[in-house]
């Protein structure tokens, strides 16, 4: 048996296949596993809203040496008669036609940041959709404040939406407004990406929303792109005594108790099964453990070969950086350095949808 096979053996997972032979019986087996983890892990993403709309609240169009505009957007959402709304930005290269989009899920929601590099990001031909995941509900356990009054309600049931569920309803709402710009946005090639816990949110919001071609995960660590069982740093215990409120209080109650879980995280990736599934690892970033992020990635090719897909394209050995594994549908890439979302991140990233975009 390979190297790698051994390693994922050992973790002893839940077989992500079930049984199933089939791309449309795994497909089935998709919707049974976002209802899964639904009702066990991060609680019900809310629907679509009735009505939303988007208004353009100022325009800097000397980004970039002039190369970009730069936009306040303000989305409101309608559901009944309820309202309510939240800041976003767009940075949009001019005179481009079918751009490739990222909506990255950021910590700060400005025009440029430590972890947002988007000059560099426009300058390669790519726009920009983010918002801060604060200015839509609070990192914290309070749910009665901001759009988690409506969309979870101040009494959390066992399967009412964490914080992290709230924030990936709100990439998909970017996504929505998105799908209104076809004609300068390229809408075939969208990326989600986030970094930490929002790297969380964006395997989330990937896994259940499919216009998302490339999902990205940068250090996600524990209940993201890395496999649980056998991992070391933070671990489901841990998680759900410090960072409650980011999951439904099912997944609380059973990660404390330390109970078996019907699910590990290689349920949440194959979601994003026969899309492209990246995912980001630091050397030193062992509170995430680059190990079980890589087993992650490599768990998939059951899934990806019921389409006659290769998932990850590996040599049979845990990489170390740099290593950037790319050559198929699953991706895997490992830098030095700590727990950031860097410049050369994006560039790796950008360089791995560049080449995806070619096929
Ligand atoms: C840590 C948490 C991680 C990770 C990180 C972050 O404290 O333990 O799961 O999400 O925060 O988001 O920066």
């Amino acid at each position: 048996m390979s190297k790698v096979k051994k390693l994922l053996e050992d973790r002893n997972l839940p077989p992500l296949l079930g049984g199933v032979k089939t791309k449309d019986a795994f497909e089935k087996r998709q919707e049974k596993i976002r209802k899964l983890l639904a009702d066990r892990q991060f609680g019900q993403i809310p629907a679509k809203p009735d009505h939303m709309f988007v208004e353009v609240k100022s325009v800097y169009d000397r980004f970039a040496c002039g190369k970009a505009e730069s936009k306040k957007l303000e989305f409101t959402c309608e559901y009944g008669d309820k309202r309510f709304s939240f800041p976003a930005v767009s940075i949009i290269p001019k005179n481009k036609k079918k751009c490739p989009a990222f909506v990255y899920i950021d910590f700060e929601g400005s025009d440029a940041n430590k972890y947002m590099p988007s000059e560099e990001i426009v300058e390669r031909g790519y726009t920009l959709f983010t918002f801060c995941y604060k200015d839509v509900t609070s990192d914290d356990g309070d749910f009665k404040k901001g759009i988690a009054r409506y969309l979870t309600g101040s009494r959390r049931r066992n399967n009412a939406p964490g914080k992290i569920a709230l924030w990936a309803w709100t990439a998909m709402r970017l996504m929505d407004h998105i799908e209104t710009l076809g004609d300068i946005i390229d809408l075939d090639n969208v990326a989600v990406i986030g970094h930490s816990r929002l790297g969380k949110t964006a395997l989330l919001t990937g896994g259940y929303d499919t216009r998302f071609k490339y999902v990205i995960s940068n250090d996600s660590g524990c209940c993201g792109a890395a496999i649980e069982r056998g991992k070391i740093g933070e671990r489901y215990g841990r998680i759900s005594e410090v960072f409650p409120y980011w999951f439904c209080t099912a997944f609380n109650r059973d990660a404390r108790a330390g109970i078996d879980m019907p699910f590990d995280q290689h349920f949440l990736l194959s979601l994003s099964v026969p899309r492209y599934v990246i995912i980001g690892s630091a050397e030193e970033d062992l509170w995430a453990d680059p190990e079980s992020e890589f087993l992650g990635a490599a768990s998939l090719e059951d899934a990806y070969r019921l389409y006659g897909m290769r998932g990850l394209v590996h040599n049979d050995e845990v990489p170390r950086p740099r290593c950037v594994l790319d050559e198929g549908e699953a991706v895997y890439y490992v830098r030095s350095g700590n727990h950031y979302l860097s410049r050369h991140d994006w560039n790796t990233y950008m360089d791995i949808i560049d080449k995806k975009r070619e096929k």
